[in-house]
This record gives C-alpha cells, structure tokens and sequence, in this order.
C-alpha cells in the first residue's frame, strides 16, 4: 500500500473504555489501535481473543492497525527466569495477531513502570487538565514514600531540599495522590504497589543501560527476522520520560539510542514508534532532524507536544503549542511516508480533560474531547502541508 497521507488513528482500551466507538466514528478517525489490556503481561495472545477485539470493532465500523501495546514481559527485559518460554509466547502471539491481520506492533523496553507522572490533574490557564511531571515530586515519592535505598544519591542538592520541604509541607491525602499517579500504569493492566515496585525496582541494582540494551539487542535478534517472515512491522515507543527515573537505566531516549535499535537487527520489521511527547521533554532532542533519520524504520507516530520549564519539569500542552515545531516534525513526517511502502498510522498521543470531559472518568490523558482538539488540529496541519506540496 502506497499512500500521501498518514493513516489517522485513535487508541482505543477495549469495550470498558468510556469513549465508545460511536464517539470515535464521530471524531473522524480512520481506524483504531488497541490492545488485549486484560491478558496478563507476556501471556499468549490467541487467536480466539485476538477475532473478539477484531469483531468488537468491526460492529463499530472499524479495522484495528495498530497492537499498542504487545507487552514485553519483565524476565525478558533482565534476561532471566523464564526468558526463552516468554520469547517464545512472544514469537506465537506475533503469529496470531499476523493470520489474523493485525500488522502493526508497538512495544517499549521500560523497566518496571511504564510512563510515569506526578499529577494528572494540572490545571492550565484555560482551565483545561494537563498531565504533568515535576522532578522534586517524583523525589518525594522516591526518596520518602517508596523508600528506595540511596534514592537521595540520584538528585542534586536543590533538589533533595525541595522534596525534604514537600515531604514537610504535603497532606497524607496529597501524598496518596502522587503515590497512586506514579504507580497508575496502563489502564485496564496490573495494578502496583509500592512494595511490589520497591521489589522490581531491586532487580535493576544491577542491570545498566548497557547490559538493558543488551538485553534488547537479544530480544530483537530474536523477535525481528520472525516479524519479517510474517510481513510484521514492529515499532518500539521511546521512554516516558526520555530520562533514568528510580534508579532504572533508560534506553529509548535519543537518536543515539534510536539508532542503536535500529543497528540491532537488519529485519526490515524492526522499526520505531516515533513518540513526540516522549522524545520532546529532552531539550537536547531535534525531533525533524530524528525524523529524518529513522525515515522509513518509522512505522507509527505519536504525535503530541510538552513544554518544559528551566528545572527540566514539563506539562503535556495542546499539540500545536508546546517545546516541538508540529508543523516541522508534520513535514518531516509526511516526507517520510512519501518514501515509505507503509501507510504509517499516526495517533494523537494524549489530550487535554476540558469542556463535559471534565469531572469526568476518563483514562488520564485519553479523554475524547481533547484528542479531538488535537486530532483535527493535527489533520488540518497535515492537509495544509500537503496541498502545499502541491497534493
Ligand atoms: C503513551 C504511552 O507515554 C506515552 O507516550 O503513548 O501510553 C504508551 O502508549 C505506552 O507506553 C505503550 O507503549
Ligand atoms: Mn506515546
């Protein structure tokens, strides 16, 4: 498949999801990316259930491009315990989701906790809801909640001074909150404790980001020739946030990491999520530039903006303000699939609670009202610059 525009897609929980498939429809997207939230993480994705998601969306007159995601369980990641049986469900769920033509694959190599914030519930000038992250927050947590042994040697000194303070100056109730945001993980998914991730976080004491992107580099030596046997495309999302949090090594976060992935296996499934919101908190990160060099290993996009403050705190801002350029990275991009044989879906990653949404039960982040703001805004941005091109 061959196409000028990028495929406009919309993450979707499954049926608890609140925003239904109606509103979806009703939102314009094109089609949908989702995952079997409910099967525990590395466990056999069968057939059986992979047809259910397909019929349940099907009945909402959509197709499903995207697995997001198609978990890497923790034994893989440290390359211990039962790895090979898990590289091996891994392999026969690929299988799976390939007969029954699901060809998209995001996965992520974050040790322990997926993305992690510290409020989801920043308010913005306009009244809207952010998702944000605050350095001497997470230090608080870190530090005087989980109790992480050395915690404190992983901050600078203004920092510990800042979290000594706020761990003076919180409520109980303010301290629940932030535990219970960090710990929020992925809807749908496990639920976490601070002793089951003080437990996690141990195992990493002695796992570096050279040994992690080992293990990575044997995952994908493993996983990628498979994938382009079954005419798979894999994409792994960058880190959220692209930093080392908790004392756990972090290695999705620049374009030297990126490259180093894409080095790690010449299968021509091997491929990236390019995640705006994720790689953009890194001031150092040019994200056209990165676009332009994965090119077509680009096979999915998340597209959303952050804007940091001078101490390296962000909140997530509406798609077209914020630190990145979408109208750059949205050129960049759509030079890309100029060039690429793949119809590459993009979704808008996030979106501000606003208008009804607000007060609402909403998967922080996922409410409809705000990734419509920033689905049309980022389709309207993408009909201009086509038209530009003379399209
Ligand atoms: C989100 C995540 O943090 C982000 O940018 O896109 O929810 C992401 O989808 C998950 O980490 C899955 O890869
Ligand atoms: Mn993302």
């Amino acid at each position: 498949m061959y196409s000028k525009n990028l495929l406009q897609t919309w993450r979707w929980f499954g049926p608890s999801d609140p925003v239904s498939l109606q509103d979806i429809k009703q939102v314009g997207a094109q089609s949908i990316v989702t995952a079997l939230h409910h099967i525990p993480h590395g466990e056999l994705w069968t057939k059986e259930e992979i047809n259910k998601r397909i019929d349940e969306l099907k009945s909402g007159g959509f197709e499903w491009s995207v697995a997001e995601s198609l978990t890497i369980h923790e034994d893989i990641k440290q390359r211990s315990g039962n790895y090979n049986q898990y590289i091996e469900k891994y392999k026969q769920s690929m299988v799976n989701l390939a007969a029954c033509g699901v060809n998209i694959i995001t996965y992520n190599f974050m040790p322990v906790n997926d993305w992690t914030r510290t409020n989801i519930n920043y308010t913005m000038p306009d009244g809207s809801q952010a998702l944000y992250f605050n350095w001497s927050d997470l230090a608080l947590f870190d530090i005087y909640l989980l109790g992480r042994k050395d915690a404190e040697k992983d901050y600078s000194e203004p920092l510990l001074k800042k979290a000594a303070e706020k761990n003076k100056s919180f409520t109980t109730a303010q301290k629940i909150a932030l535990t219970n945001t960090i710990l929020f993980g992925i809807p749908g998914e496990e639920k976490r404790t601070p002793t089951w991730m003080k437990k996690e976080l141990e195992k990493y004491r002695h796992i570096d980001k050279a040994a992690l992107k080992s293990n990575l580099a044997c995952f994908l030596q493993e996983i990628a020739p498979v994938a382009a046997d079954l005419g798979l495309k894999l994409a792994i999302h960058p880190d959220d946030p692209p930093f080392d949090i908790l004392g756990l090594p972090r290695i999705v976060c620049n374009r030297e990491d990126l490259m180093d992935i894409i080095s790690y296996s010449n299968a021509p499934s091997n491929g990236i999520c390019f995640c705006t919101g994720s790689l953009g908190a890194n001031p150092d990160n040019d994200l056209p530039e990165m676009i332009n060099e994965v090119n077509t290993r680009i096979h999915f996009a998340h597209l959303r903006n952050t804007k940091r403050d001078t101490d390296g705190n962000f909140y997530e801002a509406d798609h077209l303000d914020g630190d990145t350029d979408m109208y750059a990275v949205m050129k960049s991009l759509l030079n890309v699939q100029q060039l690429s044989t793949l119809h590459i879906p993009f979704r808008p990653d996030h979106g501000h609670q606003m208008l009804d949404d607000i007060g609402k039960m909403n998967n922080p982040g996922y409410s409809a009202i705000g990734r419509l703001r920033g689905l049309a805004e980022l389709r309207g941005l993408e009909m201009g610059i086509l038209k530009g091109l003379g399209y």
